[in-house]
């Protein structure tokens, strides 16, 4: 499966907000991949837009959370990797992160020479993707794991200039994280005040428990809302987040 990013970008075009779910490896076993499946599938095709896969630390085979999760949905897969060694051929597609709010040289650049190769020789489809880290009011495992300081709530001014920074070097989207489980999602006025600056698709995630929190972030200028914890936490919640 190709052309996921050019399906993002048709769905932006036709006003459309997008929903990916997010299942970690070490918490997700096939029964509850059965049950989040079946619970999406009810709601028809095209719904989550996106699944994304993996997690800041990862001990179990992506691999095989990858096979499960394509006989369970119909969404690309697409992976979300906290390191190298996450990357698997089996998926449809990978954000290629750089941490760009951090000055962790591994997480900006390191990690992709790893993988480049094994990357290039899959069919992965690849979107170059500037991860920003956003202070969620507490310490998340993507800011222990990767050293790196989240720009702190309040200034947008640096989240922005971050943000241009990342568009001008040609990456493909925008990922504004508060970080898995965090207390507070990303600042609305942050989210705004980033929309304004940038042209390419912007991706919030980290804290959004609801669908008040889901439609705060479309409302700011959000293309594509992630919800991992909440829906692993209790499936029965994305009935709510029906867009
Ligand atoms: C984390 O943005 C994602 O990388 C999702 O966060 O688990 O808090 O939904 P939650």
């Amino acid at each position: 499966m190709k052309g996921i990013y050019e399906e993002i970008l048709k769905k932006r075009a036709q006003g459309k907000k997008m929903l990916a779910v997010l299942l970690d490896p070490d918490k997700s076993d096939d029964s509850k991949i059965e049950r989040i499946g079946r619970l999406f599938d009810s709601k028809g095709n095209g719904w989550p837009d996106i699944v994304l896969v993996g997690g800041s630390l990862v001990v179990g085979d992506t691999g095989k959370t990858v096979e499960k999760i394509k006989g369970e949905f119909n969404a690309p897969v697409v992976l979300f990797p906290g390191s190298c060694s996450q990357i698997t051929d089996k998926a449809d597609g990978i954000l290629l992160l750089s941490l760009i709010s951090g000055r962790n040289a591994d997480y900006l650049i390191g990690q992709h020479v790893n993988s480049a190769i094994p990357i290039k020789r899959s069919n992965l489809e690849v979107i170059p993707t500037g991860y920003i880290l956003i202070d969620g009011g507490n310490v998340t495992s993507v800011q222990y794991v990767s050293g790196t300081m989240p720009i702190p709530r309040s200034k947008n001014d640096i989240a922005v200039a971050t943000a241009v920074a990342g568009e001008m070097l040609g990456l493909k989207m925008l990922y504004l994280e508060a970080g898995s489980g965090a207390e507070h999602p990303v600042p609305t006025s942050m989210i705004k005040s980033v929309r304004e600056m940038v042209d390419i698709p912007i991706i919030v995630g980290g804290g959004i428990r609801s669908r008040q929190a889901m439609a705060d972030a479309f409302n700011a200028g959000a293309d594509m809302v992630v919800v991992g914890t909440a829906i692993e936490d209790n499936p029965d919640v994305i009935s709510e987040f029906a867009i």
